[in-house]
Formats: structure tokens, C-alpha cells, sequence
């Protein structure tokens, strides 16, 4: 056998857990911080197998940037107290806190439940003139109420008086959204502390369990899902799921649901709280340090302390900083998904209407460095942020802290624009000077805003933003050669080495593309007049080494699995597998047993696959939690750890034949996944990985 090949495994690294490896987080930690940290931190989630939205079914949303999120419910009545009593923590946990049955909790609020100061177009007009573009509105909370008239259940809007009034504060809040212009998005819990077939119980829940089913629960669950996606409350813009973190996708049958909501209402985005990644992931209460590559992303976060209302939260952050977090999130790609918790009478208070009153002043004068707008490959100023137009033919620089000398500098710039004002002072002068790959920029005197003063900076053509090299040609692995090609900088040169060294001004200075016949580590770096630029670009280019197929036909169809119960937090070593209690069997393709434990186990699958055409494979592996995958002894992907539900692809040259191939996983507790997809040689460049034929899967006699 040729020696082996070398692969380059694409890697966007599982995000550090926040709960960590071994820790068993308590309910809330998991739904308040480690498993939504989970979320935000891993850009490369598994796609869902039903289509993702379209780039064009985001685009609304990604032009809105600011929604409103609204946590309405029982809860809202009880404001944060009990018999008397304040009760800390979120309001919407309530019934989580007071660790009461949850007829007693729904038979006391129930009745309270009549919100006669709720006026749909009043909170959707209040959505958007903050600047808002959509509002999500729970439906259904952790405690099982339904804001709606369902047939799924008495806990709803029938058993309270405001439904026997007629009042149906759903359609009420679409009719307002389709009047104002505004999308309506609904928030939907899986979890249901209140219905019997729910498990797990909550520790304080005394209720018995034996005649609980959680496949019961999942049909009703599904049903309310259909209720609401049925057109009753019209279009729907988002669903947009939350407390999946005790089961699986394939316990909420998450596929399922996703593509029948796909089919009832077109268009419509996911979050990622399904146990699936969705269309956008959901960091909470935090903003991303940095971009999510290749995922759009939404940061939603409470104005004070709670989401549902609670009378004695006062931790109330200031109009600025949520103004600052806007801009923040925007700089990076992200949106901002800003909640209301309105009181039990349906009005918001004093505290919530004054920021959302500053906020929408603010988006009056300053909107445009917003909507529509994204990221800047310039570094990050130490005075605030920059965003760019959506035609990219603008950028914004939005000053947080405007220096003494009334003078601030964009590192990466390297030209002065045709055209530049103070959106909220356009009086004020503004002189700008071109330095190398700086450009520096002076305001005249005059007051400005002292949160966030955006100057819009415009050019006649293309932002001559300069910064870390952009790749348009070259593969990571490579047969026989490869055209190693940079994006010609809008100024200065880029200067390139080939032996590992960094770049200076003196390296060679690169002007076509470069014929590469070996392995070899690039490195490049933007220089203008002589200063560098931006980060360097590093990268590998492997030339790759044939494997060689083998023309045996192994002699059973499909896969054989083993699998060996215990908790891992790495994919264990191969003696592992002779445990005590080990299981064994054989399945058509690759992916999790029928039969397994809940949690805890790892498992080692091993067949061969028939590449049908010599060439490179990439191999992807999705899986929660680790995993790896060899091919003929050689480790193509190292997907290994405790992480959520993501992928990781690793390529291989690989001959015409059959190919031994060993997939090693582990699951440690809440969510699972295992999947292996491919593109081979035939696929057209780009296109995403799909499932391998079981045709094309065999495996030998167990041993
Ligand atoms: O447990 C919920 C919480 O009550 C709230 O609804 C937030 C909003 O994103 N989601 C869960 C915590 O992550």
C-alpha cells in the first residue's frame, strides 16, 4: 500500500462546553447558560437532513438586524411573587421555583389571566418604532400554558377569562403584525412541566410516572406545533423552538415536525432549539467575541434580569448599552433578538417603553449603519465598531468613545471616501486622511451622540479595505497540482512565502497564481507602503497520496456495530470495546442503533465503502458527541470530545474499490447524533455532503 495520504481536517472546532466535560449541570444552569453557551459557540452545526432555509428566506431577516422577543404568560399575573412572597430568578421559572403541583399553579393563575389593558397593535407598533422588524411571542412556555384555544389540552387560553371573553390575543398580535408591516415569529417550548406524559419530571413533581409517555407527549407536542403553523394566526415568520435540552432530535422527532412546518408555512426559519442546528444559531445573554463563520446567528437577551415579567427586577440595563450591544452584534453579522416581559395586564412598563423609546430614536437617526448591514474585514477599533452597507459600498464608523483630539483611525482602509457626514450632527465637519493602510478621521466641533455616533463613510466604487489575504484558488488537498490564487487587494501588495516563514515586506511579492506540486505551507501578508496589514493567511496545501481500493467484495451488505455502555469523554482506546455488557449487530448505513442506552456509551462501526470513481472524498462526520473516522488505518476525521450536535470533514484521495473504514462515537448524556455523509469526485464542486447508498456499504462477518 502506498504510504498514506495526509489530510487536512476542515474544522470548526466544537465549542468549549460551558457546562464542561464531567460536570452535570443543574436544570437551569443547562437552559440558563452551558448548553446556550454550547449553542452559540459552534459555527459548523450539523445541517438538519430537511432543507435549511434559502439564503433568500434570511435575507428579511438578516436586513432587520433588531427584533422584539416577547415572554408573556400565567406567569406574567404572578410578576415574580408568591403567597406573599418574592420569588427570585426568572419569572417565566415560576412555577419551576415555588416547586408546587402544577394544577395548583395553573388553578391560581388561570383565573387571574385577564389582560384587559393587552392591545396587539400597540405592542407591535411599539416593536417598530424602536426599529424592530419582527416580534416573537411565547406561545407556550416550560409550564405547559397555551396561549392559545388548542385541542390538545384544558391548560390554555379557554380555561382563563380573557379567552371566555373571545379574545385571542395570537390572531389579534398577527392581524396587528400584518397591518404595521412587522413579522410575527412564535416561541414554542418542548419541554412541559405540566403534562403528565412529560418526562423527566421536575425533582419537586410528586406526580406518578408510570403511566407517563413521552411518545404520547411528542404526538401532542406536535399537534400544538400544527395548531400554530396551521394558518389560523396566518404567516408565520419564525418558530422558534427553546427547552430541547433534555432529549434528542430523534425523541422530539424534531425531523419530522421541522419539515412539516417546512411544507405548511414556506419560508419559514428555525432557531437552533430543536435539538437541530436550524437556520441560525441562539447564544442568550452574550454576544459572540467574534463572527460565527458560515452560521447566522442571533443574540437574544433580557433588558433586565428576567424574560417574564417580575416586579421586583430591577436590574435594568441602561438605553446605551443596549443602543452599544446593537452595534456590537451588527459589526459581527449577528441580530439582536431584545425581550419584553409585559406585565399580567398586558401594558409594558415605564422601564421597558423608555428604552425602547431611546432605541427607536436612535434607529430613526442611525438606522442605516444597521439594517441590512454586516461585518468589515478591518480590525476591530479600540473607539467602537464599523459596520458596512449591504452593497458594501459604504462603511460606518460608530464611535463609542471619541478621543480628546476629536481624531480617530481605521486600520485597514487604504484611501480616503468620496464622501463622509455625522449622521446625528450633519453639521459637523468631517476630514479624512489616507495614510498607508490607515485612514484617519477628524471631526469639526459640535456635539455628538454620546452612546453611539455613526459616521457614514461612502465611496464611488468598492471600500479599498485592506486586511488578511482572501483564497479564490487552490485546494487543501490536491492530486497532482494546484493554482495557489489571492484576491488582488484593493491596495498595496500581498507578499508570499512558501517555507513556513512569515512574510515581510521583502518576500516575494505575489502577482499570479502560484503552480504547486508538493505539500507545502503558504503563508501570505498584506502590505501597504511597506506596513503590514491584518492577520497573515496561513494554510497546508497537502498533496495527497493515493489509497488504494481493494477489489473484494466484503461479503455481508451494510455496517457492523459494537457498542459498550460507560461514560466517556474521549473516543476510547480500541480494548474499550471488550467491556462487560458490550452489544453487537449489523445495520444498512451508518448511524446510531435502534436499541442503545439513554446516555452513555460509545460505539465502533466498522465496514468497507466502494468509491465508485478514483479522486478526493471528503468525509463528514456529524455527531453529538465525539467521533472519528478512519479509512484504511488512516485517521481522516477527528471530531473527538463532548460537544453539541456538529460536523467535521476530512478528504482523502482515495482509488477506484472498496475501503475499510472505522467509525468510533461517543455519547455521553442529552442530545445524539451520529452520521456519516460524503461528496465524491462526481459531485460538482461545492455542493453539500449527502448520505453514502447502502449499496455502496458492506462489511465482513463479526469477529
Ligand atoms: O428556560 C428558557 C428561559 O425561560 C427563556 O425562555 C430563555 C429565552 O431564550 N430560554 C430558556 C433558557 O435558555
Amino acid at each position: 500500500m502506498l504510504s498514506a495520504l495526509l489530510i487536512l481536517s476542515l474544522a470548526v472546532p466544537p465549542a468549549a462546553s460551558g457546562s464542561g466535560p464531567g460536570t452535570k449541570a443543574t436544570d437551569e444552569q443547562r437552559s440558563g447558560s452551558a448548553s446556550m453557551q454550547d449553542r452559540a459557540g459552534d459555527a459548523g452545526r450539523v445541517m438538519d437532513a430537511s432543507a435549511p432555509a434559502s439564503a433568500a428566506d434570511l435575507t428579511w431577516w438578516r436586513d432587520a438586524r433588531l427584533g422584539m422577543f416577547v415572554h408573556w404568560g400565567l406567569y406574567s399575573v404572578a410578576a415574580g411573587r408568591w403567597e406573599g412572597r418574592d420569588i427570585p430568578g426568572w419569572g417565566e421559572w415560576l412555577l419551576n421555583k415555588i416547586k408546587v403541583d402544577p394544577s395548583v399553579y395553573a388553578g391560581t393563575l388561570m383565573p387571574r389571566f385577564d389582560p384587559v389593558r393587552f392591545d396587539a397593535d400597540a405592542w407591535v407598533r411599539a416593536a417598530k418604532d424602536a426599529g424592530m422588524g419582527s416580534i416573537v411571542v411565547t406561545t407556550k412556555h416550560h409550564d405547559g400554558f397555551l396561549l392559545w384555544d388548542s385541542a390538545t389540552t384544558d391548560l390554555d387560553l379557554m380555561g382563563t377569562p380573557f379567552g371566555k371573553a373571545g379574545r385571542n390575543p395570537l390572531r389579534e398580535l398577527a392581524d396587528a403584525c400584518a397591518r404595521h408591516g412587522v413579522r410575527l415569529g412564535l416561541y414554542f417550548s418542548l419541554m412541559d412541566w405540566s403534562d403528565p406524559d412529560y418526562l423527566p419530571r421536575r425533582e419537586w413533581d410528586t406526580r406518578p410516572t408510570d403511566t407517563a409517555s413521552m411518545a404520547r407527549f411528542v404526538d401532542r407536542m406536535h399537534a400544538q406545533v400544527r395548531e400554530l403553523t396551521d394558518g389560523r394566526f396566518g404567516s408565520i415568520a419564525i418558530l422558534w423552538g427553546d427547552g430541547d435540552w433534555e432529549h434528542s432530535a430523534t425523541t422530539w422527532r424534531a425531523q419530522d415536525l421541522m419539515s412539516a412546518v417546512r411544507r405548511a408555512q414556506p419560508g419559514i426559519l428555525f432557531n437552533d432549539r430543536w435539538s437541530l442546528p436550524g437556520d441560525y444559531a441562539t447564544p442568550e445573554n452574550r454576544i459572540p467575541d467574534g463572527r460565527l463563520p458560515n452560521r447566522p446567528w442571533e443574540t437574544c437577551m433580557t433588558m433586565n434580569g428576567t424574560w417574564g415579567h417580575v416586579v421586583h427586577d430591577h436590574r435594568w440595563k441602561p438605553a446605551s448599552e443596549l443602543i452599544r450591544n446593537l452595534v456590537d452584534i451588527v459589526s459581527k453579522d449577528g441580530n439582536y433578538l431584545l425581550n419584553v416581559g409585559p406585565l399580567g395586564d398586558g401594558s409594558f412598563d415605564a422601564p421597558t417603553t423608555d428604552r425602547l423609546a431611546a432605541l427607536g430614536a436612535w434607529m430613526r437617526t442611525n438606522g442605516e449603519a444597521i439594517r441590512g448591514c454586516g461585518s468589515v474585514a478591518c480590525a476591530r477599533p479600540s473607539w467602537g465598531r464599523l459596520t458596512a452597507s449591504a452593497d458594501r459600498r459604504r462603511v460606518h464608523a460608530v464611535v463609542f468613545e471619541l478621543p480628546a483630539d476629536r481624531t480617530i483611525t481605521i486600520d485597514g482602509i487604504a484611501g480616503a471616501p468620496a464622501r463622509a457626514r455625522v449622521l446625528d450632527a450633519p453639521g459637523i465637519t468631517v476630514s479624512t486622511r489616507a495614510a498607508g493602510p490607515s485612514l484617519s478621521i477628524t471631526l469639526g466641533e459640535g456635539a455628538i451622540d454620546p452612546t453611539a455616533t455613526v459616521i457614514a463613510l461612502e465611496w464611488d466604487g468598492e471600500p479599498p479595505i485592506v486586511g488578511t489575504p482572501e483564497l479564490i484558488g487552490g485546494e487543501e488537498l490536491f492530486l497532482h497540482e494546484t493554482e495557489l490564487a489571492f484576491r488582488p487587494p484593493a491596495a498595496g501588495a500581498i507578499h508570499v512565502t512558501l517555507d513556513a516563514t512569515l512574510p515581510t515586506v521583502d518576500s516575494p511579492r505575489y502577482t499570479v497564481p502560484i503552480n504547486l506540486q508538493r505539500t507545502t505551507q503558504v503563508r501570505a501578508r498584506t502590505f501597504v507602503e511597506g506596513i503590514a496589514v491584518g492577520d497573515p493567511f496561513e494554510a497546508i496545501l497537502r498533496r495527497a497520496e493515493w489509497i488504494p481500493g481493494s477489489d473484494d467484495v466484503p461479503p455481508e451488505p451494510g455496517v457492523s456495530w459494537e457498542l459498550v455502555p460507560g461514560r466517556f469523554d474521549r473516543v476510547p482506546t480500541d480494548d474499550a470495546w471488550r467491556r462487560e455488557g458490550r452489544a453487537q449487530g449489523t445495520s444498512a448505513t451508518v448511524g446510531l442503533p435502534g436499541t442503545r442506552p439513554a446516555d452513555g456509551f460509545a460505539l465502533r462501526i466498522d465496514g468497507f465503502v466502494f468509491c465508485e470513481h478514483a479522486g478526493i472524498h471528503a468525509f463528514t462526520l456529524e455527531s453529538d458527541d465525539g467521533s472519528t473516522l478512519e479509512i484504511d488505518g488512516q485517521r481522516i476525521v477527528d471530531h473527538d470530545g463532548l460537544h453539541g450536535p456538529t460536523r467535521m470533514t476530512g478528504k482523502a484521495a482515495l482509488d477506484l474499490g472498496w475501503h475499510r473504514f472505522t467509525i468510533r462515537y461517543i455519547e455521553a448524556d442529552g442530545g445524539e447524533a451520529l452520521n456519516l455523509l460524503w461528496t465524491t469526485p462526481k459531485d460538482q464542486p461545492g455542493a453539500p455532503p449527502r448520505a453514502i447508498d447502502a449499496a455502496l456499504l458492506r462489511h465482513e462477518p463479526a469477529r
